[in-house]
């Protein structure tokens, strides 16, 4: 089929996540052919550098024949079977094991689903089914953060902190609340990183109060919000947050769907930032993206009481264990440890990309460049001060952001656009040769963006 014909269909038929569809047709949308290692291509022969690594999925990069002939082999061993009606399956029950093992100390249970949206609308169905067994059937709230991500599901799009997700078919369902998040650059102008984050905790503190601690289920957060613009929490902060969990006894989840599977040079990231989680949710880098699975890990304290004086949980997915999706899933984990890329980004190429990415902070739209893991951001300035809270930011209508997002993706690198923070989160196959590539690359966008907005008068 050949591109205008694509396009042409796409823009009859094809309504997609998260996109202006009308807009998209008019001007017809980027079709995707090929990927190898940490590289796509486009149907008219562009080659690309995937500095998302998909939707900050593809870990072991594109390409992985191994995890195609674990999925064909298990496609034409049993392609499907459920797990509801006393029945279980090899790939299922090796893949929670494996699971297990990886996990941080005291999760020695799996809930599969298929995405990370499911996974924490399983969340909120355990914890507050938790509570109920515990007697305290009014511990029913969970609390969240402004600017989070959770998932588009009605409980996912909830618990996430998006205004423009809560607009649209009046969201948040009742029983979950929001409180700031903890986001240094934007909200920390005069104070220490250190006091901001003791800061930010607080405000869980208030809200515990606010709500009522015995009406109060659970908090979540993402380690590292993700999609709401790679938000590095001050150090100070997860401790803290932890401190506050425990005094009150609230339930923390963890939604590791982004931060899981190496990203930050961790299997969980949990372990990175001193937090004690009570639910971890998995999804996107559990397969690398090769074929869709979430889920959710369950820690001892809620496992005990849902297992141990539950009986039957009352909810649960046709494809929950799905075996060629788990198939799929413990071929990746192999190929994640047989080639070390857990230690390596912690070790190497991790502090690599964190000196070379940083380096970018001397170009003059740029008013702080910095990363964790394999995850990293920037701001786009109008103009620098000595410190981000003293630049002059530009007017957000303009969409800066956007312009440079396009910048990227016209020059052959895939650069996400979250407001004016521009960020990356690539595969973490990725060598130092090819993080000096990137570096380049992002930097000769940089400059393409400035003279445009040179151009435009913005400047
Ligand atoms: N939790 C987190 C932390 C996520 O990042 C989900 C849950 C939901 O997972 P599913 O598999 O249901 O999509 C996500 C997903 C973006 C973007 O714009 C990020 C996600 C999804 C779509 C867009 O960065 N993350």
């Amino acid at each position: 089929m050949d591109t205008a014909k694509v396009r042409e269909l796409d823009a009859a038929h094809y309504m997609h996540p998260f996109t202006d569809t009308k807009a998209l047709g008019e001007k017809g949308a980027r079709v995707m052919v090929r990927g190898e290692g940490i590289y796509l291509w486009d149907s008219e022969g562009n080659k690309i550098l995937d500095g998302m690594s998909g939707l900050w999925c593809v870990n072991v990069g594109y390409g992985r024949s191994s995890i195609a002939d674990a999925v064909h082999k298990q496609m034409t061993t049993l392609p499907f079977y459920n797990s509801f009606f006393n029945t279980t399956n090899v790939p299922a029950v090796q893949l929670a094991a494996k699971l297990v093992e990886i996990a941080p100390p005291g999760f020695n249970h799996v809930f599969y689903t298929n995405s990370g949206s499911e996974a924490n609308d399983t969340n909120v169905r355990m914890v507050r089914r938790y509570w109920d067994l515990k007697g305290q059937p009014q511990r029913h709230v969970i609390i969240s953060r402004h600017n989070a991500y959770h998932g588009s599901t009605m409980a996912g799009a909830s618990l996430g902190g998006m205004s423009g997700m809560h607009e649209q078919g009046g969201l948040p369902i009742p029983g979950i609340v929001h409180i700031g998040q903890p986001n240094y650059l934007d909200d920390g102008a005069g104070m220490s990183e250190h006091d901001f984050g003791l800061k930010a905790a607080s405000w869980l503190e208030e809200q515990i109060h606010e709500v009522g601690a015995d009406k109060v289920a659970a908090f979540i957060g993402e380690p590292i919000q993700g999609a709401g613009g790679v938000v590095i929490p001050p150090a100070s902060y997860w401790p803290e947050i932890q401190r506050i969990c425990d005094k009150y006894g609230v339930l923390l989840i963890a939604d590791e769907v982004i931060c899981g599977f190496g990203r930050l040079g961790r299997w969980f990231a949990s372990e990175l930032f001193g937090m004690k989680p009570d639910l971890i949710t998995f999804a996107k880098g559990v397969t690398s993206g090769y074929v869709p699975l979430g889920g959710v890990l369950v820690g001892d304290r809620v496992a005990d009481v849902l297992i141990g004086q539950g009986g039957e949980f009352n909810h649960g997915f046709t494809y929950s264990g799905h075996p060629v999706a788990c198939a799929a899933a413990l071929e990746n984990i192999r190929i994640i440890e047989e080639e070390g890329l857990v230690r390596r980004v912690a070790e190497q190429t991790g502090p690599y990309l964190k000196r070379r990415f940083a380096t970018l902070g001397d170009h003059p739209l740029v008013g702080v460049a910095e990363s964790c893991g394999f995850v990293a951001g920037l701001n786009l300035v109008r103009r620098k001060g000595a410190t981000i809270h003293d630049s002059e930011r530009f007017d957000e209508n303009l969409a800066v952001g956007m312009i440079c997002r396009a910048h990227m993706f016209d020059n052959g690198m895939i650069m996400r656009a979250v407001g004016d923070r521009m960020i990356i989160a690539p595969p973490l196959i990725m060598t130092e040769a090819q993080i000096d590539e990137m570096v380049a690359l992002i930097r000769s966008c940089l400059d393409k963006t400035l003279a445009d907005l040179q151009q435009r008068g913005w400047i």
